[in-house]
């Protein structure tokens, strides 16, 4: 049995390609997601393996793969993406705090290459992260 998390597994074997995501088709609507925000610039839904009593996604609506393609002309929306995190963990009451988390690339247990936000609370979270 592996030590590593079916979901770590799962990154490890995900590669950065040129081809769009199931992200890019939840943001064009051709697949569903349970969607709980949406603006001009992004798009904010439920994770659909929650880790956590609340976990939703933060994504911006143009397909970045990762946080470390972000360049300078990104700066406005990824200030956007914090901002929409914080206003939906409002609106999702986790006024006693929460944790965001982005995995970027293979040793971060990144699966799916466009940036995304992981918002998650309503239970205490522990350090280190695994
Ligand atoms: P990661 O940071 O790339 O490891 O996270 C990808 C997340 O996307 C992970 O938590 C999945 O459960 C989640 N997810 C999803 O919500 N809907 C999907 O269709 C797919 C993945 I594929």
């Amino acid at each position: 049995r592996s030590l590593l998390s079916d979901e770590v597994e799962k990154a490890k074997g995900a590669k950065k390609t040129a081809e769009p995501t199931i992200f890019s088709k939840i943001v064009d609507k051709s697949i569903p997601a349970d969607i709980i925000y949406e603006d001009e610039q992004c798009l904010a839904f439920r994770d659909v393996s929650p880790q956590a009593p609340v976990h939703f996604l933060v994504i911006p609506k143009s397909p970045i793969p990762g946080l470390s393609d972000a360049q300078d002309t990104d700066l406005q929306l990824l200030g956007h993406l914090l901002l929409t995190a914080k206003r939906v963990a409002e609106r999702e009451d986790l006024s006693n705090g929460y944790r965001l988390v982005i995995n970027n690339g293979p040793d971060g247990a990144q699966s799916v290459y466009h940036l995304h936000i992981h918002i998650l609370g309503g239970r205490q979270m522990s350090w280190p992260p695994g």
